[in-house]
């Protein structure tokens, strides 16, 4: 039996299902969306002073510090908070995920476990979720929509420590890399540091964030080529307002002067939150879940099969 499909028909009256995508928009306006980044790198680097400058316009200034004079509390565990912004009619509920920074123990052998062990805890409680007979028609999303990657600005490469962990974390998350701290570098340092790392990536074959799929349009394929050739964003990031004369900015005074974050000839700092909010959000959130949740969920399924058809066999 063959289907033979027609020609679209318009109809000769408005019959109105053309509302359909603003039905799906309320439906969507009404549950809001959910996005859950996490901060991973060396301690010291800025993850938590970053995190806090990308949602400062819209946090409340009590979850960050409250002057630059009060002392930095180290991560020491890793620590989960919860902010609902507000911009327009859309809410969206952001997770921030910040891990202890490594590098500093006598051992480091490892550190990246509880890292690794926190995304696919994500998966795995989803998953447990969705298997349920009753199961809930909205699954609350914790799993781990980016990882945000801080590289230390030492000019020289990627240390073997940063090697194993992204070679990890690239497996399993959308991990976008940073080189953190970059007033400390010049310019031209911060070019030839960028470029260094560029070829390391290569080298180590590290699958980052965003992904060319076969799906894309021309104009999102150069979207995501442009980012490419950006990655790492080199940062700065500060909670410090800054005011010289008339405008007030987030900013850092160092010996050279002062550092508006959100200049561009500055730093790459508005790349990244464009990136993030503006253009790839949703896509973020849409790999999650069909690229790394999926292939977590297939090799439990396939383990869980094979585990009960062992079971049969041995009852044989
Ligand atoms: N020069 C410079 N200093 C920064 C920058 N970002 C943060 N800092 C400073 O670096 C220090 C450490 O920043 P944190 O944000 O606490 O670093 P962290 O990575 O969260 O550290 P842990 O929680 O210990 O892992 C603070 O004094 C910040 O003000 C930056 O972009 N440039
Ligand atoms: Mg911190």
């Amino acid at each position: 039996m063959s289907t033979e499909v027609d020609a679209p028909i318009a109809p000769k009256s408005y019959v109105g299902f053309d509302t359909i995508t603003s039905q799906i928009e309320q439906r969507l306006l009404k549950r809001g969306f959910q996005f859950n980044v996490m901060v991973v790198g060396h301690s010291g680097l800025g993850k938590t002073t970053l995190i806090n400058t990308l949602f400062a316009s819209h946090l409340t200034e009590s979850s960050g510090r409250k002057s630059s004079t009060e002392s930095i509390e180290k991560t020491a565990e890793i620590k989960v908070t919860s902010h609902t912004l507000l911009e327009e009619k859309v809410k969206l509920n952001i997770n921030v995920i910040d891990t202890p920074g490594f590098g500093d123990q006598v051992n480091n052998d490892r550190c990246w476990e509880p890292i690794v062990k926190y995304i696919k805890e994500q998966h795995s409680q989803y998953l447990r979720k969705e298997l349920t007979a009753q199961r809930e028609k909205h699954i609350k999303d914790t799993r781990v929509h980016c990882v945000l990657y801080f590289i230390a600005p030492n000019g020289i490469g990627l240390k073997p420590l940063d090697i194993a962990v992204l070679k990890r974390l690239t497996e399993i998350a959308n991990v976008v890399p940073i080189i953190a701290k970059s007033d400390s570098l010049t310019l031209e340092e911060r070019a030839n540091f960028k470029h260094v790392l560029q070829d390391e990536f290569k080298y180590h074959n590290f699958n980052f964030y965003p992904y060319n799929t076969d799906d894309l349009y021309e104009q999102e394929k150069n979207l995501n080529d442009n980012i490419k050739s950006i990655i790492p964003f080199a940062i700065v990031g500060s909670e410090e307002e800054i005011s010289i004369g008339e405008r007030a900015f987030r900013g850092r005074r160092t010996r050279w002067g002062v550092i508006n974050v959100e200049d561009i000839q500055q730093c790459e700092f508005t790349y990244l939150r464009d990136f993030l909010t503006r253009t790839h959000l949703q896509d973020l959130i849409e790999t999650t879940a069909v690229v790394h949740y999926e292939t977590f969920r297939a090799k439990q399924l396939i383990a869980l099969k094979e585990g009960s058809r062992k079971k049969d066999d041995d009852k044989k």
